[in-house]
């Protein structure tokens, strides 16, 4: 780099939300070390093309935040936290956590994964391992606040939980958007650096954006037609766009009709949910329901695409597997403008896209059950709102011990104080956090990873998840501090701790995951190495790493024949083409077709037809997003906390007028798990009889170390939940459309 010793440049894929925008970052040096200076976009990246929102453009703040924990923290026998060394740490778990699980069994520990783990390297290769060494049945993710529900559906509908079609956003001609607002978000299950550039193409393009949200969102801004449902009925409306599909003969599922079992009973399934019969319950007019079946079918492409407002709800399962239907009796579903399955470059696809899909072993649901409530499992998962009762219900299998890794369940999840009594109870709780806050203040041992700049990164996740195939990867963009282990080391560690081989070297799980991949690999006759010297194979492999040389084997097992090597090359990224047909490919069902009506799903089906008469007049709370916000951690970075980033409740102008609340005054909020005082902000941008509350806030708790966060603390919405609300088939808690009452404060 040219100019001043004291500066430099680094790329950095940013792991602030699903856009995976590369980043630009200026490296600064000073007598302390390098740190991150100002951040732009990277023009040449081969997919964000130099986007970058507010928080990317805070990076270096983040990083360097002075409030982030830099060694590990213990707890004393005063029962203080005090720092220690990395040896010390690992020492106290493995010397706590191994007589546990031999007393009481692998199930005495609970795991929590929380939503950073799709952003790291270190979260897409390790948990895995972490469980398959734990065997317990006690998972719990924060899936189960989000997307368990699309899981769930794909699951059903595919045989394979992880294949979710996203919309083919740059070629669709038509979006229906349902629950989601990306122009704050920046786009979930589906992404697209600059989602916002890309809505408004596709207006440009004589495309029609139709969303459907109880607010008037910045997305909804931009629509053709934006229609302020009444919250938690997305799955009445979506059934009814189904019955018109068939009852005016719309349907027509192309090429795909070959592929699909289940169309005749679907139609007799949907029968009673007519426009007229939903109308009231969604509090829409029949007619806007028939135009919008109407023009979904007319459409030459379309995409039908759901998120959070249609997951988070009482029907969230039906609401997704709706989604896909439509996308389905559309002809949208695997066709290029439509919904389509991408393929990244780590993806194990040894089957040919075009030949039929051969019979798979299908989706088993509630292959367990939570011990106390009996929620059945999904995905292995339970629901993360049955957490604390977990561990606060005496008897056999109760936990114990709890890991939480990136993971801030006391505010994310229903009824925090219980959650926080609950895990203050613990025998032993270890937290892999950069911060000390309201979760992890009740750990016995943080251990904090290292700033995202010291730490390569790879989006196993999301490069599944993305709108074209594309690849790239970034070495960490700064050393590590000496004696400062990465995040990967940090969780190869805590397994061994936890495994009975505590003090072995990390390397140790790289070369076991490498070894039975590989032998895996070599034994099946579809794989680009079968046959081969699984030795030989790992003798091959580069990285500078064990996560860089599991990285390297996984490209090159993949479909593009890939390198490690090729990516380090070429620093911006490689576009791997526009998403492709490939449905046969990710099928997993026992019929090897896609199954429009799954049991589970008929089964449920009779809890929506209850749901179609009610017309309740509560008033019902929705949540919301900024764009300067990140669930619960980022609050305490001081340029994205503050301005129009406030914690307060949107009511509309009817609404506070009847219940007497005045702008900025307090009012008092009330539900079913409990009471909040917070400020009240009148806006038409929520429709009537819907209040709005953002989460992630409620930092006033004792004994955390986030100075700017307490400083504005706010409120945490999800106390007002207990925890019961929950969607039978995903797991899933109730967090938008549950009722509240709300008073002027006194
Ligand atoms: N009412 C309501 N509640 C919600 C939602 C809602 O819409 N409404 N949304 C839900 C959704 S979609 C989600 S995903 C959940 C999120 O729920 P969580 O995953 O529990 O919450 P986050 O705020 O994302 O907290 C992540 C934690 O990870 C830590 N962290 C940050 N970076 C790293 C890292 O690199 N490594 C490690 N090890 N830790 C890191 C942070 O310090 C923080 O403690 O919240 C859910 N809760
Ligand atoms: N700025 C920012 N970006 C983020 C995050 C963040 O906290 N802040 N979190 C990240 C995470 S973890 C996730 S999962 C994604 C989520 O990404 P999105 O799903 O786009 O998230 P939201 O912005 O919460 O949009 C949900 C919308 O659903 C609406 N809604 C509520 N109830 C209903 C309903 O019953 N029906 C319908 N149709 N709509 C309803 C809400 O008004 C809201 O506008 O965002 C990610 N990106
Ligand atoms: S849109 Fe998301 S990925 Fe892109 S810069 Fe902003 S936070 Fe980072
Ligand atoms: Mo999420």
């Amino acid at each position: 780099m040219p100019g001043t010793d004291a500066t430099r440049t680094a790329l950095r894929i940013c792991p602030l939300c699903e856009a995976t925008c590369g980043l630009t970052l200026t490296v600064e040096r000073d007598g302390a070390g390098e740190r991150v200076g100002a951040v732009r976009g990277d023009r040449a990246d081969v997919f964000s093309e130099g986007f970058i929102c507010p928080k990317g453009a805070s990076f270096g703040e983040l990083d360097s935040d002075p409030d982030r924990l830099r060694t590990p923290l213990v707890r004393d026998e005063h029962g203080e936290l005090r720092e220690s060394g990395w040896g010390e740490a690992f020492d106290v778990i493995a010397a706590r956590i191994r007589p546990l699980i031999e007393e009481h069994g692998p199930n005495a520990v609970g795991v929590v994964l929380g939503n950073p783990n799709v952003h790291t390297m270190a979260g897409g290769l390790y948990p895995p391992v972490l469980l398959s060494t734990l065997r317990t049945r006690n998972l719990f993710t924060a899936s189960t606040l989000d997307q368990m529900p699309k899981h769930v559906s794909s699951g059903l509908l595919f045989g394979n939980a992880v294949a979710i079609p996203v919309p083919d956003l740059d070629r669709t001609d038509h979006l229906l958007l349902l629950g989601a607002n990306p122009l704050d978000s920046n786009g979930s299950l589906c992404t697209a650096p600059d989602f916002p550039g890309r809505l408004k193409a596709l207006r440009r393009r004589g495309g029609r954006l139709t969303v459907v949200d109880p607010r008037r969102t910045r997305t909804a801004r931009l629509a053709d037609r934006h229609v302020a449902i009444r919250p938690g009925t997305d799955a009445l409306l979506l059934a009814a766009l189904v019955q018109v599909l068939f009852e005016e003969g719309l349907t027509d599922s192309g090429a795909l009709s070959e592929r699909v079992e289940g169309v005749d009973e679907l139609r007799a399934a949907v029968r009673d949910f007519t426009p007229e019969a939903v109308a009231p319950a969604c509090d829409m007019d029949a007619d806007v329901i028939r135009t919008i079946a109407r023009e979904l079918a007319a459409a030459p492409t379309a995409a039908v695409y759901g998120r959070i407002g249609s997951c988070t709800v009482e029907h969230g399962t039906l609401a997704s597997w709706l989604v896909d239907v439509l996308n389905v009796l559309t002809g949208n579903l695997d066709r290029p403008g439509g919904v389509l399955f991408p393929l990244a470059a780590h993806d194990r696809a040894p089957r040919p896209a075009t030949e039929p899909a051969p019979p798979g072993k299908g989706f088993a649901l509630g292959r367990w059950a939570s011990r106390v409530s009996g929620h059945p499992e999904a995905k292995g998962e339970l629901p993360i709102a049955a957490l604390a009762e977990e561990i606060e219900t005496p008897g056999e299998g109760r936990i114990r011990a709890v890991i939480t890794i990136a993971a801030n369940p006391v505010l994310s999840a229903p009824d925090g104080e219980r959650l926080d009594r609950a895990l203050g109870g613990l025998d032993l709780m270890v937290s892999v956090d950069p911060y000390l806050n309201e979760t992890s203040r009740h750990a016995d041992v943080v251990l904090p990873p290292p700033p995202p700049s010291r730490s390569g990164h790879y989006d196993f996740s999301f490069n599944a998840l993305a709108v074209r195939n594309q690849v790239r990867y970034t070495p960490p963009a700064i050393p590590l501090e000496e004696g400062t282990p990465d995040e990967c080391e940090i969780h190869a560690r805590l397994i061994l701790a936890v495994g009975g081989m505590h003090g072995a070297e990390p390397s140790t799980i790289d070369d076991m995951v490498i070894s039975g991949s590989l032998a895996r690999a070599v034994a099946d006759p579809r794989s680009p190495v079968h046959g081969q010297d699984p030795e030989r194979l790992a003798g091959r492999l580069s990285g500078a790493s064990g996560p860089e040389r599991r990285l390297d084997m996984m490209l090159r097992l993949g479909p593009y024949d890939l390198t490690l090597d090729d990516l380090l090359a070429q620093p911006h990224g490689i576009d791997l083409g526009p998403l492709r047909p490939r449905l046969a490919q990710v099928l997993r069902t026992r019929s090897g077709r896609v199954e429009l009506l799954p049991g589970p799903i008929a089964e449920d089906l009779p809890r929506l037809r209850q749901a179609l008469g009610r017309r309740d007049g509560r008033l019902v709370l929705v949540g919301r997003r900024h764009l300067r916000s990140n669930n619960s951690w980022m609050h305490n970075v001081p340029a994205l906390n503050g301005g129009s980033n406030r914690c307060t409740l949107q009511v509309h102008p009817d609404d506070a007028a009847r219940l007497g609340l005045d702008d900025g005054a307090p009012a008092r909020i009330k539900a079913a798990g409990g009471e909040l005082e917070v400020p009240v902000e009148i806006t038409d941008d929520v429709r009537k009889g819907v209040v709005s509350l953002p989460h992630g806030w409620g930092h006033d708790r004792p004994g955390t170390r986030m100075s700017v966060a307490a400083a504005r603390p706010g409120v945490n919405v999800n106390q007002l939940l207990d925890g019961s609300l929950i969607d039978p088939l995903s797991g899933t808690a109730v967090l938008n459309g549950f009722p509240v009452e709300v008073a002027p404060a006194r």
